[in-house]
């Protein structure tokens, strides 16, 4: 039988069944198998996995299928593994809210690069809109006017964008990551007040969130919506993507980048760069290009680590 996880918690995995929730463990070959040790867990949601039923009538998962792509990032330290948030994902939503916590762009353009990696198209969700002005709103516009992506601005509480929202992720997987606090379980919830996930409210002290969802889930409350709801991420680092790669991420670039006199450019240092000129023209925005700048810094900090 196949199913596909809709939820890891310990030893265990829910996998749905021809419709069933079925409780599953990990046949122990999976956990040695040499291709999976690269990862810090072997099976992650959205996997689609061969389940057979036990001598006690409980499910195992003995084999999975070949990843169409995972959204993923670097463990902490040294000999680190590969994270699987999920896998199998049509759309990734970038949840920020505008205030409590406070918008980091810098932090969307990181997770954005992780899925535009994998090809997996990206929606930039700005929540908590009904804290925000018009000024806050124009800010990100602009700021991603030139980045080709799809950004919808929600609140959970007065429901404005939730319209646009859902049809964005009609008939998908969609997976939503975001800082603890942003708001991606209550806008779930606002959509399909049945489901009635638990939410909380943010930190007074540190005005951050508390790490209210625990588990990555996946969720179908309606025929045609299957959403994965994420413990909010903090870190995220990116593997595997040389200094030099980074710059195809930005789709803001393409038109200048191809009359950089040098190549590869990375519109850093290098002498009559176009996409410089771009910034000091306005038609890239400063604080993206400055994003971009970070990023490269961080992606070169890590391979001279690595690699030297
Ligand atoms: N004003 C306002 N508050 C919101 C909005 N969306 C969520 N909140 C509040 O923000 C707090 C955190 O919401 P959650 O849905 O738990 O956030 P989360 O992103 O799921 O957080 P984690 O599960 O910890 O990752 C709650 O008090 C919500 O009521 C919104 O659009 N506007
Ligand atoms: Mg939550
Ligand atoms: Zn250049």
């Amino acid at each position: 039988m196949t199913g596909i996880v809709l939820k890891g918690y310990g030893l265990y995995y829910d996998v749905v069944v021809n419709g069933n929730r079925l409780r599953c463990t990990l046949k122990g070959k999976l956990r040695t198998r040499r291709d999976l040790q690269k990862f810090s867990n072997p099976v992650a949601v959205g996997d689609v996995v061969k389940v057979e039923i036990g001598p006690n009538g409980n499910g195992v998962i003995v084999d999975l299928e070949k990843r169409k792509n995972t959204f993923s990032r670097k463990e902490k330290g040294k000999n680190s593994r590969e994270d699987i948030i999920a896998a199998n994902i049509d759309l990734v939503i970038i949840i920020q809210s505008f205030y409590k916590p406070r918008l980091n762009l810098r932090f969307v353009d990181r997770l954005m690069v992780r899925a535009k990696m994998d090809a997996i198209p990206v929606l930039l969700c700005f929540n908590k809109i009904d804290l925000a002005n018009k000024a806050d709103e124009r800010y990100v516009r602009d700021y991603y006017a030139h980045s080709q992506a799809d950004i919808v601005c929600t609140s959970a509480v007065t429901g404005q964008g939730l319209d646009v929202f859902k049809a964005f992720v009609c008939n998908k997987i969609a997976l939503l990551v975001g800082y603890s606090g942003s708001g991606k379980t209550s806008i779930l919830n606002a959509l399909f007040p049945e489901i009635k996930l638990r939410v909380s409210e943010i930190s007074e002290k540190t005005g951050k969130g508390k790490h209210t969802t625990t588990n990555v889930e996946m969720i179908e409350p309606q025929v045609g919506y299957r959403l994965i709801d994420t413990p909010g991420v903090r870190e995220f680092g990116i593997l595997d993507l040389h200094p030099n790669e980074l710059e195809a991420f930005f789709p803001d670039f393409s038109d200048a980048r191809k009359k950089c006199t040098f190549k590869p450019c990375t519109h850093e240092h290098e002498p009559n760069c176009h996409v410089q000129k771009m910034v000091e023209k306005g038609a890239i925005h400063p604080d993206r290009y400055l994003s971009y700048l970070y990023l490269l810094s961080s992606l070169k900090e890590y391979y001279s680590r690595m690699y030297t």
